[in-house]
């Protein structure tokens, strides 16, 4: 699958590699795992990452990105990672290698380079990586262990989601040869500061339920003025805290914001992505958002998630 890609990289003393902007968890580590894997294996190449901060994921070992000239492009390759569409790729500049490729894992959208190699079957674009090294037999040095197991970890919401296969342990038990540090990395992921754990806990508060157990939370603008909390720390922040609760197979986060209501909706088993999608919005089918009108819309977003509850997903 990935013998035009390892030629390509025999072939370029230059390797330019970009991701998505706003980079997750897979970006950067397949970003920061592909570059020290060719560094390991092809000592003499120069090995780039560009693109905007890392932000949150800045405790990735070797995440700061490089300042490139555009002359760094002239006869180097560009390998895109992790990303489906043009427009979401960090640095524009891409176009300007002499030859470029894609190793991603999302739906296709639109053809990016020359070579691609996209499969929606992984978990992770990190998960690809790893396949390419193992299928290559190329050597995967620690720090490329570490980061690939981090963007399997995020993108697989630590080996949780349906994506998961036997495939995605069996290329984590690859990387785990390596000593990965899996507490430390946790705990970057996962610890929140006080104050929004004590945040978490005022909207636990507000859980309500419908007659067939659609658990949903409901923000004011004038809760969200006195809670001094942005919108996307209150809507995609704190849709998780209805997570995990028995009984409760779909729940969903109002959030009334400038241009309406946020909603965001998620489940465990029914796919309700038709129901935001029904509301002008979308996205996946157990995780989708929309924004509407009004309350009273968002109050029918809700008879409809609640007359779904109410079949039987089995
Ligand atoms: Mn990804």
């Amino acid at each position: 699958m990935f013998e035009n890609v390892y030629r390509l990289i025999q072939s370029h003393g230059t390797i330019i590699l970009h991701r998505h902007k706003s980079p997750d968890g897979d970006a950067l580590g397949s970003q920061i795992g592909l570059k020290h894997i060719i560094l390991e294996n092809w000592p003499e190449k120069r090995v780039y990452m560009v693109g905007d901060a890392a932000g949150r994921y800045a405790f990735m070992e070797d995440s700061v990105m490089d300042e490139v000239p555009d002359e760094a492009y002239t006869g180097a390759l560009a390998i895109v990672l992790d990303t489906s569409a043009k427009a979401l790729i960090s640095d524009g500049r891409w176009p300007l290698a002499a030859d470029t490729a894609r190793i991603d894992h999302h739906i296709f959208v639109e053809q990016i380079c020359d070579t691609e190699v996209t499969d929606t079957g992984f978990e992770s674009c990190c998960g690809l990586v790893t396949q390419f090294a193992v299928e290559c037999g190329l050597r995967v040095p620690r720090l490329a262990a570490q980061s690939l197991f981090t963007g399997m970890v995020t993108d697989s919401g630590r080996f949780r989601f349906d994506s998961t296969t036997a495939r995605t342990f069996r290329l984590a038990a690859f990387l785990m040869e390596q000593p990965i540090e899996t507490n430390g990395l946790y705990r970057n992921l996962y610890a929140n500061d006080l104050e929004q754990v004590r945040l978490k806990a005022k909207f636990m508060e507000k859980i309500r339920l419908t007659a067939n157990g659609v658990a949903y939370i409901y923000t004011t603008r004038e809760e969200m003025e006195t809670l001094g909390a942005d919108l996307f720390t209150v809507s995609r922040g704190m849709v998780g805290v209805m997570n995990d609760i028995k009984g409760v197979d779909i729940w969903v986060n109002f959030t009334e914001c400038p241009e309406g209501v946020a909603c965001e909706l998620r489940s465990v088993y029914q796919n309700i992505n038709p129901v935001a999608v029904k509301y002008g919005g979308g996205g996946h089918q157990k995780a989708s958002g929309a924004t509407v009108a009004d309350r009273q819309t968002a109050m029918a977003m809700l008879s409809d998630l609640d007359e779904m509850a109410g079949t039987a997903h089995e």
